[in-house]
């Protein structure tokens, strides 16, 4: 529900949106106050948002400290409502999914082709503000509260950089074009930029969920002949071999490493590390042929820390993170949106749960026991297309 308070010129929209208030608490909806864009942000109406481990790293709050009172919710699509100033390419009524980079262009990340690592970007996501530094968040006691990711779209309305709403296809449904906002284009780019997964190649998945099982689309889709699905949930691995994997390693009953090798001879020529701890990023590096390349896209908690021995570096394995997709996010998302409207990228599988604002903590709840897969909060079931039949 909308309502705006209008005094004068000052315009506030009064919304419901999830807040975490402190790590260890519960995120609860309330009642949010939401200034109307300025210039160079839009408006947009939530239709759907996904529930990414990330959201369930800052509700815990292992992301560093002061990242609270704010807003989650990251990996968001939904419809524009309004522009702020000087804002062209995207107009009221456009389907949008939102991106969590929204590269500035002229620092020295983005002049170097290096879109994902844009320092504005960083900075305002760190600190939870939109590009001016400022937040347009504030709870009912007028309070700042911080944009998620700048982005929070656990919410029925976000504003947002202009250059984070990518406008899409009216026929693509919304509650699925949410999640190419983060898994899909972390684990599509993981494949496709962070290395290059070739024709024929070997690849082992560590971590089959939102987004391994999307670096085990893109894996499919790139051609390897070999994808080893590694996880400690069996109905994970079902689900991964479902989706293209040709082998599954149960992580609970055995060794990566020599498992891989079991099947594989001399190991994997990419290994995606899709969890975020020290002992599977371990196990990635294991399970490499020499030549490798292991590719982090798990997020770890801030101070942990990996050993590898180092005798290995001989044989010219290489270990290299990647962050959203390792490419320009709008692009990216782009193409991605062409693969899911040609009926090539499958989504409404992933998704196990449509939920509602007030039971996210449910959704944290599934994500700390490994259940389920993706949780998608629907804010507007119209808007998301979601239609008996096509949704879980
Ligand atoms: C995360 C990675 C850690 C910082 C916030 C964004 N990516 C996706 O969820
Ligand atoms: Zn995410």
């Amino acid at each position: 529900m909308l309502t705006e308070q209008r005094s004068g010129a000052a315009e506030v929209i009064e919304m419901r949106a999830s807040v975490l208030r402190e790590p260890g608490l519960p995120v609860t909806t309330e009642r949010v106050l939401l200034d109307r864009p300025r210039a160079d942000e839009v408006l947009v109406r939530i239709a759907a948002a996904g529930v990414c481990h990330s959201d369930l790293h800052l509700a815990d709050g292992v992301l560093g400290p002061g990242r609270w009172p704010i807003v989650l919710g990251h990996e968001g699509a939904g419809v524009v409502e309004a522009l702020g100033d000087g804002v062209t390419g995207i107009a009221v009524g456009d389907h949008v999914v939102l991106s969590f980079v929204a590269p500035c262009g002229s620092c020295r990340a983005c002049r170097s082709g290096r879109l994902t690592l844009c320092e504005t970007a960083g900075r305002h996501s760190f600190a939870g503000t939109l590009a001016d530094g400022t937040s347009r968040l504030r709870g009912a006691d007028g309070s700042a509260l911080q944009h998620g990711l700048s982005v929070a779209c656990f919410a029925e309305y976000a504003v947002v950089p202009a250059a984070a709403a990518i406008p899409i296809s009216r026929e693509i449904p919304l509650w699925q074009a949410a999640l190419l906002g983060c898994g899909v284009v972390t684990g599509f780019g993981a494949v496709s930029n962070a290395t290059r997964v070739r024709i024929g190649d070997s690849v082992c998945v560590i971590g089959c969920g939102g987004v391994g099982l999307q670096v085990i689309a893109a894996a499919r889709l790139a051609g390897a002949a070999t994808i080893i699905a590694v996880d400690r949930r069996s109905e994970k691995l079902a689900h991964a071999l479902r989706r293209g994997a040709t082998h599954a390693i149960d992580a609970s009953q055995l060794d990566v490493g020599p498992e891989v090798r079991r099947l594989v001879g001399r190991g994997v020529d990419h290994a995606f590390e899709v969890v975020g701890s020290p002992a599977t990023i371990r196990a990635a590096w294991d399970a490499l042929a020499p030549g490798g390349t292991a590719v982090v896209v798990g997020v770890a908690p801030v101070g942990a820390e990996v050993s590898l021995p180092a005798i290995e570096f001989l044989s010219e394995k290489q270990i290299i993170g990647s962050y959203y997709g390792s490419s320009d996010p709008s692009t990216a998302i782009g193409r991605l949106v062409e693969l899911l409207g040609s009926g090539r990228l499958e989504l409404a599988d992933v998704v196990s749960h449509l939920i509602t604002l007030d039971e996210i903590e449910q959704a944290f709840e599934r994500l700390r026991r490994g259940e389920g897969g993706r949780s998608v909060v629907i804010t507007d079931a119209g808007l998301a297309g979601v239609e008996a039949g096509t949704a879980p």
